[in-house]
């Protein structure tokens, strides 16, 4: 394992899961190769992965990493390009750029980083906090039902569908070198409990299990990314590869 995390000042809070994905992409940056992999990064507590890791990166605008990260992979195709943006970055302000890369099966990995809530900007609810989540724009609970991103990305074609979780290192690694590895857009949602503002490790510790199968069919995918819909707080969470064309 190649240590490419860098001595500069971290400021996540401790104990934030972010760390957990620093380490996932230090596990298997040997193997996909550093020289040949981009790491370009949104906005936000997880766009600092970029300040924090020796690897080729590009710092972009809030919603416009997975816009950069096709731009990056048209000037050299034997690019890795892995986009890390936050819930907000993918699922608020650049929700469009998500379902048109997935749709034109544009050669990235996106891995979001989802803490289910805009943290650096101090606790606001996104489209996947569950229905009365209390934070500071929703401070008697938020009204409206939370997004199953799986759900639409199986919707739009998406070709690699997966789901990882910081509290499962090696199998998150595993799940990352996968999607690199395959050829087409690959969406890795990435649970990513934040310390501060939505404290969700307990809960997921409880919850989550490994899907046996190595990928599903697409039927059986799209019936299995409703298991868990994002607001229910009883039901398992799947994780690993739901599909793979
Ligand atoms: C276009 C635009 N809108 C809003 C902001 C302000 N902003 C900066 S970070 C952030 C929240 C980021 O949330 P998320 O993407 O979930 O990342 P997290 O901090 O949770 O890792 C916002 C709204 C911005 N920088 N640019
Ligand atoms: S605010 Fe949340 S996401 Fe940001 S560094 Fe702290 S724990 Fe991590
Ligand atoms: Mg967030």
């Amino acid at each position: 394992m190649e240590n490419i995390v860098l001595p500069t000042k971290n400021t996540w809070c401790p104990g934030c899961g972010n760390f957990g994905i620093q380490k996932a992409i230090t596990n298997i940056v040997s193997e996909i190769g550093k020289e040949k992999t981009v790491l370009v990064s949104g906005v936000g507590c997880h766009g600092k992965m970029a300040d924090y890791l020796d690897i080729n990166s590009f710092y972009s605008l809030h919603g416009r990493a997975i816009a950069s990260g096709q731009g990056v992979k048209m000037g050299n195709e034997e690019l890795n390009v892995i986009c890390s943006v936050g819930d907000g970055d993918a699922y608020e302000e650049g929700m469009a750029h998500l379902i048109h890369a997935a749709k034109r099966d544009a050669d990235i990995t996106v891995i979001v980083h989802n803490n289910r809530v805009f943290a650096l900007t101090i606790n606001q609810a996104t489209s996947t906090s569950p229905k009365g989540f209390i934070s500071n724009s929703t401070p008697q609970g938020k009204t409206e039902e939370a997004i199953n991103p799986l759900k639409i990305m199986l919707a739009v074609g998406a070709g690699f569908v997966a789901r990882g979780y910081v509290g499962k290192i090696d199998h998150l690694s595993r799940i990352i070198k996968q999607g690199v590895e395959h050829k087409g857009f690959s969406f890795i949602e990435i649970l990513q409990p934040c310390v501060a503002w939505h404290n969700t490790f307990a809960d997921y510790n409880e919850r989550v299990y490994e899907l046996e199968k190595e990928f599903l069919p697409l039927q059986e995918a799209e019936e299995k990314v409703k298991e868990w819909d994002y607001n229910n707080m009883e039901s398992k969470i799947a994780l690993g590869v739901f599909y793979k064309k």
